[in-house]
Protein backbone atom coordinates (compact mmCIF):
# COMPACT_ATOMS: atom_id res chain seq x y z
CA UNK A 1 0.00 0.00 0.00
CA UNK A 2 1.08 3.28 -1.27
CA UNK A 3 1.89 5.53 1.80
CA UNK A 4 -0.08 9.03 1.13
CA UNK A 5 1.56 12.10 0.52
CA UNK A 6 -0.37 14.67 2.11
CA UNK A 7 -0.72 18.08 0.09
CA UNK A 8 0.72 20.69 2.37
CA UNK A 9 0.94 23.74 0.39
CA UNK A 10 -0.51 25.10 -3.30
CA UNK A 11 0.61 28.29 -4.57
CA UNK A 12 -0.45 29.81 -7.42
CA UNK A 13 2.58 31.30 -9.27
CA UNK A 14 1.51 34.28 -12.34
CA UNK A 15 4.71 35.64 -14.21
CA UNK A 16 5.29 37.03 -17.35
CA UNK A 17 8.43 36.00 -18.96
CA UNK A 18 7.61 36.95 -22.47
CA UNK A 19 4.59 36.54 -22.45
CA UNK A 20 1.49 35.17 -19.22
CA UNK A 21 1.75 32.39 -17.31
CA UNK A 22 0.10 30.51 -14.50
CA UNK A 23 1.53 27.80 -13.15
CA UNK A 24 0.18 26.04 -10.42
CA UNK A 25 2.30 24.63 -7.34
CA UNK A 26 1.21 21.16 -5.74
CA UNK A 27 3.79 20.66 -2.34
CA UNK A 28 3.58 17.07 -0.39
CA UNK A 29 4.31 17.12 3.88
CA UNK A 30 7.53 15.44 2.31
CA UNK A 31 8.35 18.12 0.37
CA UNK A 32 7.64 16.87 -2.99
CA UNK A 33 6.73 19.51 -5.59
CA UNK A 34 3.66 18.85 -8.76
CA UNK A 35 3.60 21.48 -11.00
CA UNK A 36 0.79 22.40 -13.45
CA UNK A 37 -0.18 24.86 -16.11
CA UNK A 38 -3.28 26.99 -15.91
CA UNK A 39 -2.36 29.83 -18.30
CA UNK A 40 -5.73 30.68 -20.44
CA UNK A 41 -4.26 33.56 -22.58
CA UNK A 42 -5.69 37.02 -21.91
CA UNK A 43 -8.46 35.57 -18.80
CA UNK A 44 -5.33 34.61 -17.29
CA UNK A 45 -6.19 36.07 -13.55
CA UNK A 46 -9.86 34.23 -13.57
CA UNK A 47 -8.40 30.97 -13.74
CA UNK A 48 -5.52 32.11 -11.16
CA UNK A 49 -8.64 33.42 -8.47
CA UNK A 50 -9.93 29.85 -9.05
CA UNK A 51 -7.33 28.16 -8.16
CA UNK A 52 -6.17 30.97 -5.28
CA UNK A 53 -9.54 31.48 -4.38
CA UNK A 54 -11.51 28.55 -4.68
CA UNK A 55 -9.53 25.29 -5.02
CA UNK A 56 -6.03 25.28 -3.25
CA UNK A 57 -8.42 25.59 0.36
CA UNK A 58 -10.02 22.20 -1.28
CA UNK A 59 -6.31 20.56 -1.97
CA UNK A 60 -5.05 21.13 1.96
CA UNK A 61 -4.95 17.78 3.59
CA UNK A 62 -6.11 15.58 0.21
CA UNK A 63 -4.02 12.39 -0.63
CA UNK A 64 -1.98 13.34 -3.68
CA UNK A 65 -2.03 9.83 -5.29
CA UNK A 66 -5.45 10.11 -5.59
CA UNK A 67 -5.73 11.70 -9.06
CA UNK A 68 -8.87 10.04 -10.53
CA UNK A 69 -10.54 11.07 -6.95
CA UNK A 70 -9.25 14.74 -6.63
CA UNK A 71 -10.52 15.11 -10.70
CA UNK A 72 -14.27 14.08 -10.00
CA UNK A 73 -13.92 16.19 -7.14
CA UNK A 74 -13.11 19.21 -8.81
CA UNK A 75 -15.13 18.39 -11.99
CA UNK A 76 -18.97 17.50 -9.67
CA UNK A 77 -18.55 19.35 -6.37
CA UNK A 78 -18.53 22.47 -8.08
CA UNK A 79 -21.35 22.13 -9.72
CA UNK A 80 -20.96 24.83 -12.81
CA UNK A 81 -19.43 22.23 -14.97
CA UNK A 82 -17.13 22.42 -18.00
CA UNK A 83 -15.83 25.79 -19.49
CA UNK A 84 -12.14 27.11 -20.26
CA UNK A 85 -12.04 28.47 -16.97
CA UNK A 86 -12.49 25.24 -14.90
CA UNK A 87 -10.98 22.62 -17.10
CA UNK A 88 -8.16 24.73 -16.82
CA UNK A 89 -8.30 24.97 -13.25
CA UNK A 90 -8.94 21.10 -13.17
CA UNK A 91 -6.06 20.40 -15.43
CA UNK A 92 -3.36 22.26 -13.60
CA UNK A 93 -4.56 20.40 -10.57
CA UNK A 94 -4.45 16.67 -12.65
CA UNK A 95 -0.81 17.72 -13.90
CA UNK A 96 0.49 18.25 -10.65
CA UNK A 97 -0.45 15.37 -8.88
CA UNK A 98 0.73 13.57 -11.56
CA UNK A 99 3.80 15.02 -11.93
CA UNK A 100 4.02 14.44 -8.11
CA UNK A 101 3.42 10.76 -8.51
CA UNK A 102 6.02 10.64 -11.18
CA UNK A 103 8.82 12.02 -9.17
CA UNK A 104 7.44 9.78 -5.81
CA UNK A 105 7.90 6.72 -8.53
CA UNK A 106 11.64 8.15 -10.24
CA UNK A 107 10.04 7.51 -13.47
CA UNK A 108 9.33 10.23 -16.19
CA UNK A 109 5.28 9.95 -16.14
CA UNK A 110 5.06 8.77 -19.66
CA UNK A 111 6.02 5.37 -18.01
CA UNK A 112 3.28 5.69 -15.57
CA UNK A 113 0.80 6.63 -18.32
CA UNK A 114 1.96 3.03 -19.94
CA UNK A 115 5.91 3.09 -21.40
CA UNK A 116 6.67 4.59 -24.77
CA UNK A 117 4.53 3.80 -27.48
CA UNK A 118 7.13 5.50 -30.36
CA UNK A 119 10.36 7.09 -30.66
CA UNK A 120 9.17 10.88 -30.16
CA UNK A 121 6.87 12.96 -31.15
CA UNK A 122 6.70 14.33 -34.24
CA UNK A 123 6.21 17.95 -34.21
CA UNK A 124 5.07 20.61 -36.81
CA UNK A 125 6.50 24.19 -36.55
CA UNK A 126 4.81 27.42 -37.67
CA UNK A 127 6.40 29.60 -40.98
CA UNK A 128 4.33 32.97 -41.93
CA UNK A 129 5.25 35.90 -44.10
CA UNK A 130 4.42 38.95 -45.15
CA UNK A 131 4.51 37.21 -48.76
CA UNK A 132 5.73 34.43 -50.59
CA UNK A 133 9.26 35.21 -50.35
CA UNK A 134 9.07 36.14 -46.72
CA UNK A 135 7.27 32.98 -46.32
CA UNK A 136 9.50 30.84 -48.22
CA UNK A 137 12.27 32.12 -46.19
CA UNK A 138 10.11 31.32 -42.94
CA UNK A 139 10.19 27.66 -44.19
CA UNK A 140 13.54 27.02 -45.41
CA UNK A 141 14.41 27.97 -41.24
CA UNK A 142 12.17 25.34 -40.20
CA UNK A 143 13.28 22.77 -42.67
CA UNK A 144 17.43 23.46 -41.72
CA UNK A 145 16.31 23.07 -37.99
CA UNK A 146 15.19 19.35 -38.98
CA UNK A 147 11.65 20.04 -38.99
CA UNK A 148 9.16 17.70 -41.36
CA UNK A 149 5.69 19.70 -40.88
CA UNK A 150 5.33 23.39 -41.26
CA UNK A 151 2.34 25.57 -40.94
CA UNK A 152 1.90 28.19 -43.67
CA UNK A 153 0.04 31.30 -42.77
CA UNK A 154 0.28 34.31 -44.87
CA UNK A 155 -0.60 38.08 -45.19
CA UNK A 156 -3.13 38.26 -48.16
CA UNK A 157 -2.64 41.20 -50.28
CA UNK A 158 -4.78 44.03 -49.37
CA UNK A 159 -5.53 42.97 -45.73
CA UNK A 160 -3.76 44.34 -42.91
CA UNK A 161 -2.35 42.10 -40.31
CA UNK A 162 -4.11 39.22 -39.70
CA UNK A 163 -3.86 36.02 -37.62
CA UNK A 164 -0.26 33.98 -37.62
CA UNK A 165 1.39 35.90 -39.54
CA UNK A 166 4.63 37.29 -37.84
CA UNK A 167 6.64 40.43 -37.38
CA UNK A 168 8.53 40.62 -40.85
CA UNK A 169 11.98 41.68 -39.07
CA UNK A 170 11.52 38.81 -36.60
CA UNK A 171 13.42 36.40 -38.30
CA UNK A 172 12.12 32.95 -36.05
CA UNK A 173 8.35 33.21 -36.36
CA UNK A 174 7.72 35.55 -33.13
CA UNK A 175 3.77 36.22 -33.92
CA UNK A 176 2.78 37.61 -30.60
CA UNK A 177 -1.04 37.99 -30.95
CA UNK A 178 -1.16 40.68 -28.44
CA UNK A 179 0.19 44.10 -27.45
CA UNK A 180 1.84 43.54 -24.49
CA UNK A 181 -0.16 46.08 -22.28
CA UNK A 182 -3.51 48.09 -23.28
CA UNK A 183 -6.35 46.60 -25.12
CA UNK A 184 -7.38 44.85 -28.20
CA UNK A 185 -5.85 45.56 -31.45
CA UNK A 186 -7.90 45.02 -34.27
CA UNK A 187 -7.40 42.97 -37.31
CA UNK A 188 -9.44 43.34 -40.80
CA UNK A 189 -10.61 40.31 -42.21
CA UNK A 190 -12.42 39.57 -45.98
CA UNK A 191 -13.42 35.65 -46.62
CA UNK A 192 -13.32 36.05 -49.90
CA UNK A 193 -10.05 37.61 -50.91
CA UNK A 194 -8.71 35.13 -48.00
CA UNK A 195 -10.22 31.96 -49.96
CA UNK A 196 -9.26 33.50 -53.20
CA UNK A 197 -5.48 33.78 -52.76
CA UNK A 198 -4.86 31.05 -50.27
CA UNK A 199 -4.96 27.69 -52.66
CA UNK A 200 -2.18 29.68 -54.97
CA UNK A 201 -0.12 30.03 -51.98
CA UNK A 202 -0.32 26.23 -51.42
CA UNK A 203 0.79 25.70 -54.87
CA UNK A 204 3.49 27.59 -54.74
CA UNK A 205 4.62 25.58 -51.48
CA UNK A 206 4.34 22.51 -52.90
CA UNK A 207 6.20 23.55 -56.33
CA UNK A 208 9.05 25.25 -54.18
CA UNK A 209 9.45 22.35 -51.20
CA UNK A 210 8.29 19.13 -53.10
CA UNK A 211 5.63 16.72 -52.45
CA UNK A 212 6.96 15.21 -48.80
CA UNK A 213 6.75 18.17 -46.60
CA UNK A 214 3.79 18.17 -44.33
CA UNK A 215 2.25 20.81 -44.49
CA UNK A 216 -0.80 22.22 -42.50
CA UNK A 217 -3.06 25.70 -42.43
CA UNK A 218 -5.30 27.39 -39.70
CA UNK A 219 -8.14 28.69 -40.81
CA UNK A 220 -8.68 30.37 -36.94
CA UNK A 221 -12.29 29.69 -37.14
CA UNK A 222 -13.37 32.20 -39.67
CA UNK A 223 -15.33 30.56 -42.48
CA UNK A 224 -18.69 29.42 -42.77
CA UNK A 225 -19.17 25.98 -43.74
CA UNK A 226 -20.07 26.57 -46.97
CA UNK A 227 -16.71 28.28 -47.35
CA UNK A 228 -15.03 25.92 -45.67
CA UNK A 229 -16.38 22.99 -47.97
CA UNK A 230 -14.74 25.61 -50.73
CA UNK A 231 -11.91 25.76 -49.09
CA UNK A 232 -10.86 22.17 -48.17
CA UNK A 233 -12.01 21.20 -51.79
CA UNK A 234 -9.86 23.71 -53.51
CA UNK A 235 -6.60 22.44 -51.48
CA UNK A 236 -6.98 19.24 -52.15
CA UNK A 237 -4.30 19.00 -54.80
CA UNK A 238 -1.84 20.20 -52.23
CA UNK A 239 -2.23 17.42 -50.05
CA UNK A 240 -2.41 19.29 -46.57
CA UNK A 241 -1.70 17.47 -43.51
CA UNK A 242 -4.40 19.07 -42.15
CA UNK A 243 -6.79 22.36 -42.59
CA UNK A 244 -7.59 23.29 -38.65
CA UNK A 245 -10.66 25.36 -37.09
CA UNK A 246 -11.78 25.77 -41.02
CA UNK A 247 -15.26 26.92 -39.15
CA UNK A 248 -15.87 27.61 -35.12
CA UNK A 249 -17.44 24.21 -34.99
CA UNK A 250 -19.49 25.35 -31.94
CA UNK A 251 -22.11 23.86 -34.12
CA UNK A 252 -20.80 20.70 -34.94
CA UNK A 253 -23.59 19.62 -37.07
CA UNK A 254 -22.38 21.83 -39.87
CA UNK A 255 -19.10 20.06 -40.27
CA UNK A 256 -21.05 17.38 -41.85
CA UNK A 257 -21.88 19.89 -44.96
CA UNK A 258 -18.25 20.03 -45.21
CA UNK A 259 -17.29 16.23 -44.58
CA UNK A 260 -19.15 15.99 -47.63
CA UNK A 261 -17.97 18.21 -49.32
CA UNK A 262 -14.12 17.51 -49.05
CA UNK A 263 -11.48 15.18 -48.16
CA UNK A 264 -8.74 17.29 -46.77
CA UNK A 265 -8.21 16.23 -42.97
CA UNK A 266 -9.98 18.57 -40.51
CA UNK A 267 -8.62 19.41 -36.94
CA UNK A 268 -10.51 20.64 -34.48
CA UNK A 269 -10.36 21.39 -30.95
CA UNK A 270 -7.62 24.09 -29.29
CA UNK A 271 -11.08 26.24 -27.63
CA UNK A 272 -12.77 23.04 -26.89
CA UNK A 273 -12.36 21.64 -23.19
CA UNK A 274 -14.77 18.36 -22.64
CA UNK A 275 -15.62 15.00 -24.06
CA UNK A 276 -18.80 16.98 -24.69
CA UNK A 277 -17.51 19.48 -26.89
CA UNK A 278 -16.43 16.47 -28.92
CA UNK A 279 -18.85 13.96 -28.34
CA UNK A 280 -20.68 14.47 -31.93
CA UNK A 281 -17.32 15.38 -34.04
CA UNK A 282 -15.74 12.18 -32.95
CA UNK A 283 -19.53 9.55 -33.51
CA UNK A 284 -19.68 10.69 -36.54
CA UNK A 285 -15.62 11.05 -37.67
CA UNK A 286 -16.38 14.54 -38.86
CA UNK A 287 -12.90 15.00 -37.92
CA UNK A 288 -9.44 14.16 -38.27
CA UNK A 289 -7.35 14.98 -35.42
CA UNK A 290 -8.42 16.10 -32.37
CA UNK A 291 -6.98 19.77 -31.27
CA UNK A 292 -7.71 20.24 -27.24
CA UNK A 293 -4.52 20.34 -25.21
CA UNK A 294 -3.63 19.23 -21.41
CA UNK A 295 -3.55 22.64 -20.30
CA UNK A 296 -7.47 23.53 -21.56
CA UNK A 297 -9.51 20.14 -21.23
CA UNK A 298 -9.24 18.87 -17.96
CA UNK A 299 -5.89 17.89 -17.53
CA UNK A 300 -4.20 14.45 -18.69
CA UNK A 301 -6.89 12.64 -17.23
CA UNK A 302 -9.32 14.37 -18.93
CA UNK A 303 -7.39 14.65 -22.42
CA UNK A 304 -6.45 11.06 -22.45
CA UNK A 305 -10.20 10.51 -21.83
CA UNK A 306 -11.46 12.16 -25.26
CA UNK A 307 -8.23 11.01 -26.63
CA UNK A 308 -9.41 6.88 -26.29
CA UNK A 309 -12.75 7.55 -27.62
CA UNK A 310 -11.30 9.08 -30.69
CA UNK A 311 -9.10 6.01 -30.81
CA UNK A 312 -12.27 3.97 -31.21
CA UNK A 313 -13.00 6.48 -35.07
CA UNK A 314 -9.71 6.36 -35.85
CA UNK A 315 -9.71 9.93 -35.22
CA UNK A 316 -5.69 11.30 -33.80
CA UNK A 317 -4.37 13.20 -31.62
CA UNK A 318 -3.14 17.18 -31.82
CA UNK A 319 -2.52 19.08 -29.56
CA UNK A 320 -2.26 22.58 -29.48
CA UNK A 321 0.68 24.02 -27.96
CA UNK A 322 1.48 27.52 -29.30
CA UNK A 323 3.45 29.44 -26.67
CA UNK A 324 0.19 30.69 -24.65
CA UNK A 325 0.51 26.57 -22.83
CA UNK A 326 3.50 27.36 -20.43
CA UNK A 327 6.50 24.86 -20.90
CA UNK A 328 4.81 23.10 -17.95
CA UNK A 329 1.49 22.05 -20.16
CA UNK A 330 3.99 21.42 -23.01
CA UNK A 331 5.82 19.09 -21.38
CA UNK A 332 2.50 17.30 -19.96
CA UNK A 333 1.55 16.94 -23.98
CA UNK A 334 4.81 15.42 -24.79
CA UNK A 335 4.63 12.52 -22.21
CA UNK A 336 0.84 12.17 -23.25
CA UNK A 337 2.31 11.56 -26.93
CA UNK A 338 4.78 9.75 -26.39
CA UNK A 339 2.02 7.46 -24.74
CA UNK A 340 -1.19 6.65 -26.76
CA UNK A 341 -1.72 4.63 -29.35
CA UNK A 342 -3.22 6.87 -31.84
CA UNK A 343 -0.95 10.06 -31.78
CA UNK A 344 -1.05 12.35 -34.64
CA UNK A 345 1.50 15.08 -34.39
CA UNK A 346 2.15 17.69 -31.60
CA UNK A 347 2.34 21.55 -32.70
CA UNK A 348 5.68 23.24 -31.66
CA UNK A 349 5.43 26.41 -31.15
CA UNK A 350 8.77 27.42 -29.78
CA UNK A 351 9.10 29.61 -26.27
CA UNK A 352 10.97 32.55 -26.64
CA UNK A 353 14.30 32.33 -24.50
CA UNK A 354 13.35 34.82 -21.66
CA UNK A 355 10.37 31.83 -20.58
CA UNK A 356 13.80 29.45 -20.23
CA UNK A 357 15.05 31.53 -17.38
CA UNK A 358 11.36 30.63 -15.61
CA UNK A 359 11.11 26.96 -16.54
CA UNK A 360 13.96 24.78 -16.92
CA UNK A 361 12.76 21.43 -18.91
CA UNK A 362 13.80 18.38 -20.01
CA UNK A 363 12.28 18.09 -23.37
CA UNK A 364 14.28 17.30 -26.32
CA UNK A 365 14.20 17.96 -30.12
CA UNK A 366 15.57 15.65 -32.76
CA UNK A 367 14.89 14.71 -36.27
CA UNK A 368 11.59 16.81 -36.33
CA UNK A 369 10.42 14.89 -33.11
CA UNK A 370 9.89 16.06 -29.53
CA UNK A 371 11.24 13.73 -26.55
CA UNK A 372 9.69 14.48 -23.07
CA UNK A 373 13.08 13.48 -21.44
CA UNK A 374 13.73 10.83 -18.75
CA UNK A 375 13.90 13.16 -15.82
CA UNK A 376 11.33 12.15 -12.98
CA UNK A 377 7.78 13.16 -13.24
CA UNK A 378 7.37 16.08 -15.82
CA UNK A 379 10.86 17.08 -16.30
CA UNK A 380 9.84 20.85 -15.55
CA UNK A 381 11.15 22.63 -12.83
CA UNK A 382 10.01 26.39 -11.94
CA UNK A 383 12.48 29.49 -10.69
CA UNK A 384 10.97 31.28 -8.48
CA UNK A 385 13.29 33.85 -7.63
CA UNK A 386 13.84 34.39 -11.69
CA UNK A 387 9.64 34.73 -12.06
CA UNK A 388 9.70 37.61 -9.67
CA UNK A 389 11.64 39.35 -12.24
CA UNK A 390 9.02 39.08 -14.76
CA UNK A 391 5.54 40.66 -13.12
CA UNK A 392 2.43 39.99 -14.66
CA UNK A 393 1.61 42.16 -17.23
CA UNK A 394 -2.11 42.52 -18.95
CA UNK A 395 -2.20 41.35 -22.67
CA UNK A 396 -5.23 41.01 -24.88
CA UNK A 397 -6.13 38.91 -27.61
CA UNK A 398 -6.73 41.15 -31.11
CA UNK A 399 -10.28 41.48 -31.93
CA UNK A 400 -11.03 40.83 -35.92
CA UNK A 401 -13.51 42.87 -37.98
CA UNK A 402 -15.08 42.79 -41.51
CA UNK A 403 -14.56 45.16 -43.53
CA UNK A 404 -17.76 46.86 -43.35
CA UNK A 405 -17.11 47.04 -39.09
CA UNK A 406 -18.74 43.88 -38.33
CA UNK A 407 -17.14 41.97 -35.25
CA UNK A 408 -16.07 38.78 -36.89
CA UNK A 409 -14.26 35.31 -35.49
CA UNK A 410 -10.86 36.06 -34.12
C1 LIG B 1 -3.60 28.83 -32.43
C2 LIG B 1 -3.18 29.71 -31.37
O1 LIG B 1 -1.72 27.53 -32.21
C3 LIG B 1 -2.76 27.67 -32.80
O2 LIG B 1 -3.19 26.95 -33.66
O3 LIG B 1 -4.75 28.97 -33.12
O4 LIG B 1 -2.18 30.53 -31.85
C4 LIG B 1 -4.28 30.55 -30.72
O5 LIG B 1 -4.58 31.64 -31.49
C5 LIG B 1 -3.85 30.94 -29.36
O6 LIG B 1 -3.59 29.81 -28.62
C6 LIG B 1 -4.87 31.81 -28.66
O7 LIG B 1 -4.51 31.95 -27.35
MG1 LIG C 1 -5.17 27.12 -34.09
Amino acid sequence: MTSPATIRAVDVLVASPSRNFVTLRVTTDDGVVGLGDATLNGRELAVASYLRDHVAPLLIGLDAHRIEDTWQLLYRSAYWRRGPVTMSVIAAVDMALWDIKARLAGMPLYQLLGGASREGALVYAHASGADLDELGDSIRGRLAEGHRAVRLQVAVPGMGAMYGVGAATAGRYAYEPAKRAGLSVEEGWDSARYLRYLPSVFEWARAEFGAEVMLLHDAHHRLTPIQAARLGRDLEPYDLFWLEDCTPAENPESLRLVRRNTVTPLAIGEVMNSMEDFRLLIQEQLIDYVRASVTHAGGITGLRRIFDFAAQYQIKSGSHGPTDISPVGMAAALHLDLAIHNFGIQEYMEHQPLAGEVFRTSYRFERGMLHPGDAPGLGVEYDEAAAARFPYTPAYLPAARLVDGTVHDW
